[in-house]
């Protein structure tokens, strides 16, 4: 059997402008090939890499002819995934079409479309390809469970409403088939330290993925939610040998959360540190996990890590209780001294409530002066599609189909400022957060192509925000 998996290319044009400074490898798509074993054969077609991703993929399918065809994708990706399947389905008439990744997976009712997807799959796709291709190998029919759910089945509706199956350790034990993918097109943007020449702002970079889940419960959030609170560890020593065989400098954790076992953590920046791999790290962590393991932060700036995400969210009280974030206001101010003394580069993202009044925004001003230098990001509060918070907001909506506006820069709720007003204050938070890169402050030179090109995507996202209000209908302008 031949088997296409597919990364869809972005959709909103915000998430066009991601990909201009940080594109990351299909490392879903490469995973679940990890999984397909002769004689069943694979390939990836990694659609946002294309410049005509529509082209690139019918040429694809005319050449290939593959015989099931997986989807994966963000919620805002929905639309194009339906139109990719439609595609398929008119070139290639027989084709076996399945969806997944993480909006099939935390809101399946919205992905029955029994004419584009024969099958969704909630949660791992490693498990899933290797069930349906069991299936398909004994000549059974399709496999019918909680979390592979064909469209034409009775029981769909009934199934799609249960709650998020546990998850499924096959993926997170599997390796991925970059050797399926050109890895020269995945880069990030990297800051360096102070007074440091950098060779470019946007060096090649790989995915490591060593955890899956996470205990904690933002309300924001849709990790718990199809976790239900469980953390998948992956074994470290098989972390180490994926690392030390990249030929990339760097490694970005595309772990829900990956420093919530300290320990553990502590062992493998250890054991990279004892085998001589020298990377440099991107990941997320928590402010008061910070907080409580400084060492631990010094210990893994030894090992490489060069740049932390941390979800600050607020410097307000209040803002950090209404979003269950379970760090407080002196946590995060705490954490971002921490990182700054081991001159650590952080990635601070801010929330912007829709409900945020001009006072609010000018709070974030200041919270933006506070935790300078830092590679700022600021998302509208926006509840996750398929969850509870979802459902409960429904009919205040502000957009016909909100998931296709999942961007968390679209609201999806209403705002309290006209949003006119509201989007020309949210796209002056970005401004004032770009003059306050860590390379600006700490003056790193970099070279001047690389300047160039961030600071033409900061003009053109700045303008991308401050119109996003006429994506709506003028009723709310
Ligand atoms: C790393 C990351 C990114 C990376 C990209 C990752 C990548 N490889 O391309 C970057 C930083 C670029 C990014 C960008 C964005 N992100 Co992000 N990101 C994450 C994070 C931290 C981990 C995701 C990941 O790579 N996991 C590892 C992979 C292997 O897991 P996976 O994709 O889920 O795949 C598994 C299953 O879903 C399934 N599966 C996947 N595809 C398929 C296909 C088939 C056929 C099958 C059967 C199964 C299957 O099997 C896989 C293996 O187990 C998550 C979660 C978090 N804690 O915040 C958010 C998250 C996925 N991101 C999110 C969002 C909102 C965004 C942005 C829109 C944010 C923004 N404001 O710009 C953009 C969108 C970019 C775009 N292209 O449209 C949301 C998505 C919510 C949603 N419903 O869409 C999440 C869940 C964050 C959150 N807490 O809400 N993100
Ligand atoms: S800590 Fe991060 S991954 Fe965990 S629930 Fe909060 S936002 Fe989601």
């Amino acid at each position: 059997m031949k088997i296409l998996l597919v990364r869809p290319h972005p959709r909103l044009p915000t998430s066009q402008w991601l990909q201009t400074m940080l594109l990351l490898e299909p490392y879903a798509q490469e995973l679940i090939a990890g999984a397909v074993q002769p004689p069943h054969d694979v390939r990836i077609c990694d659609l946002a890499v294309q410049k005509q991703p529509l082209k690139a993929y019918r040429r694809m399918l005319m050449e290939y002819r593959p015989d099931l065809i997986g989807f994966g994708g963000f919620s805002g990706q929905y639309l194009i995934n339906r139109e990719l399947a439609g595609l398929a389905k008119e070139i290639l008439p027989g084709v076996l079409t399945c969806l997944g990744g993480i909006h099939a997976s935390s809101y399946p009712t919205d992905c029955k479309a029994p004419e584009l997807f024969d099958l969704v799959v909630r949660g791992d796709g490693v498990s899933a390809i290797k069930t349906i291709l069991k299936a398909i190998d004994s000549g059974q029919s399709l496999p019918e469970t909680d979390w592979i759910l064909p469209t034409s089945s009775p029981n769909f509706d009934r199934l799609a409403v249960k709650p998020p199956p546990p998850l499924h350790p096959d993926g997170i034990n599997t390796r991925p088939r970059r050797d399926l993918v050109d890895i020269s097109k995945y880069f990030c943007i990297c800051y360096g330290e102070p007074n440091q020449k950098l060779k470019t702002l946007f060096p090649r970079i790989a995915c490591v993925r060593t955890s899956v889940g996470c205990p904690n419960r933002c309300s924001f959030c849709v990790v718990h939610f199809l976790a239900n609170g469980k953390y998948l560890q992956r074994d470290i020593e098989d972390v180490v040998d994926e690392i030390a065989s990249l030929p990339q400098e760097y490694i970005y954790f595309v772990d829900d959360e990956t420093f919530i076992n300290a320990k553990r953590m502590w062992r493998l920046a250890e054991m990279l540190i004892e085998r001589g791999v020298k990377k440099k790290y991107l990941s997320w962590a928590r402010s008061d996990t910070i907080c409580r393991h400084p060492d631990l932060f010094a210990l893994w700036k030894k090992a490489g890590l060069e740049l932390v995400y941390i979800g600050f969210e607020s410097l307000e009280e209040n803002n950090l209780t209404e979003y269950n974030k379970k760090a407080t206001p002196s946590q995060n101010r705490k954490a971002r001294e921490i990182l700054r003394n081991l001159n650590l580069n952080i990635h601070a993202a801010l929330m912007i409530n829709p409900d945020f009044a001009k006072e609010d925004f000018e709070i974030v001003h200041k919270t933006i002066e506070e935790l300078s230098p830092a590679e700022f990001a600021f998302t509208v509060l926006s509840p996750p599609p398929g969850t509870e918070a979802f459902a409960a907001a429904r009919d205040t909506f502000i957009c016909e189909d909100p998931c296709l506006y999942y961007d968390c820069l679209h609201t999806i709720l209403p705002t309290k400022l006209p949003l006119k007003t509201f989007y020309r204050y949210f796209s002056i938070l970005y401004g004032l957060g770009a003059a306050r890169i860590p390379p600006r402050i700490n003056r790193v030179r970099v070279p001047v192509r690389d300047f160039i090109k961030l600071f033409r995507g900061g003009i053109k996202l700045g303008w991308q925000l401050h119109r996003m209000y006429r994506d709506y209908d003028r009723k709310h302008w």
